[in-house]
């Protein structure tokens, strides 16, 4: 079955279908939601574009500074963020975004005004785009129309998401979303602009034989986590890691396995942002029938934020595969 036809009958369902069949299931829904989201389908469509055509109108390679995370910013990362800070900017229901690019969140609308907040990494995994590799743009949601919340009122933990979702630009581009209904798949189809549904309702396989780090940190990772590895080496392992979260993540999503980044002596907290990659990430595992935990005995999407930037450990994957490392840490 193609995302054309079965059994010759017409499938197509776009994105754009796809969430207003969605918002229909919301009865009090006022299509608010449903503006943001195609606001980042038109966003990451701009941003593909630029990403295949990277090498072509020389804009690979850095800008010559560090982005707050004190990271060497590409040029394509600037190019990202505007696309995405501009886009939004213009939907009304959005009141403030966040982006791993911009020190502080921008409002644009008080509170009341706006009713969401967008929480985005641009182009996750940018120092690959050199050598052609996976790159992609996550994304979270969050409401934002509690009075209460008129300062920082975007620090909520990633179990108040109310979507999330990643764009990877790999050998096609492929949108991966969920509003909490699930987790469902999109390819971008170039020859008619339109991402197209290529299966709902997906789910990660129990187990997969399949680990990804990044072993070169091994020296200065806590105990357990070179407990566990000597394990799954002796028990046939395979490693992948490209070392952009989305992509590896998104491996994970298909075929099963276990995603980690460790705390290391660099990065004592874990060098993954919490708001806009590891909650956005945690809840799609989680929808897919995954987990995702900060430690043996933290749940990623319970932690409650305390800084926009904040960084978290991450293990997320097929729930007997994350069960074997957290096994390991708690020895
Ligand atoms: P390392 C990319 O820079 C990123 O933020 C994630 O996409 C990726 O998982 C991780 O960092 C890779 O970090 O230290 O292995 O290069």
């Amino acid at each position: 079955m193609s995302a054309y036809s079965s059994n010759n009958q017409p499938t197509l369902v776009t994105l754009q279908a796809h969430i207003l069949e969605q918002q229909t299931r919301f009865p009090e829904a006022t299509g608010t939601l449903s503006w943001i989201l195609s606001a980042l389908s038109i966003s990451t469509k701009i941003i593909a574009n630029h990403v295949r055509r990277a090498r072509l109108d020389d804009v690979l390679g850095n800008v010559g500074n560090e982005n707050v995370q004190g990271e060497q910013q590409q040029k394509l990362d600037v190019i990202a963020n505007e696309v995405l800070l501009r886009t939004l900017g213009k939907r009304e229901g959005v009141a403030v975004v966040a982006s791993e690019e911009n020190e502080e969140p921008v409002m644009l609308r008080q509170v009341g005004e706006g009713k969401y907040c967008v929480l985005f990494d641009p182009l996750d995994g940018s120092s690959n785009l050199d050598v052609c590799g996976g790159v992609g743009t996550i994304f979270s949601i969050l409401r934002y129309d509690n009075p209460a919340h008129s300062e920082n009122g975007w620090l909520q933990a990633g179990a108040k998401q109310v979507a999330a979702g990643y764009v990877l630009y790999g050998s096609s581009t492929i949108l991966m979303m969920s509003i909490g209904l699930g987790v469902d798949m999109f390819v971008l189809d170039p020859a008619i602009g339109a991402f197209v549904r290529v299966a709902e309702q997906l789910k990660i396989p129990h187990s997969n034989k399949s680990y990804s780090l990044n072993e070169g940190n091994r020296l200065t990772f806590p105990a357990g986590y070179n407990k566990y590895l000597d394990w799954a080496q002796a028990h046939g392992y395979s490693s992948r890691y490209v070392g952009a979260m989305v992509a590896d993540v998104h491996r994970i999503l298909l075929k099963g396995g276990v995603f980690m980044y460790p705390p290391t002596q660099k990065a004592p907290k874990g060098k993954l942002r919490l708001m806009y990659e590891a909650n956005p990430m945690a809840m799609l595992i989680e929808q897919a029938g995954g987990k995702a935990m900060a430690t043996p005995q933290q749940r990623i999407l319970d932690i409650v934020p305390t800084a926009i930037h904040q960084r978290v450990p991450v293990i997320l994957g097929s729930p007997n595969e994350v069960d074997h490392v957290l096994a390991h840490l708690s020895e």
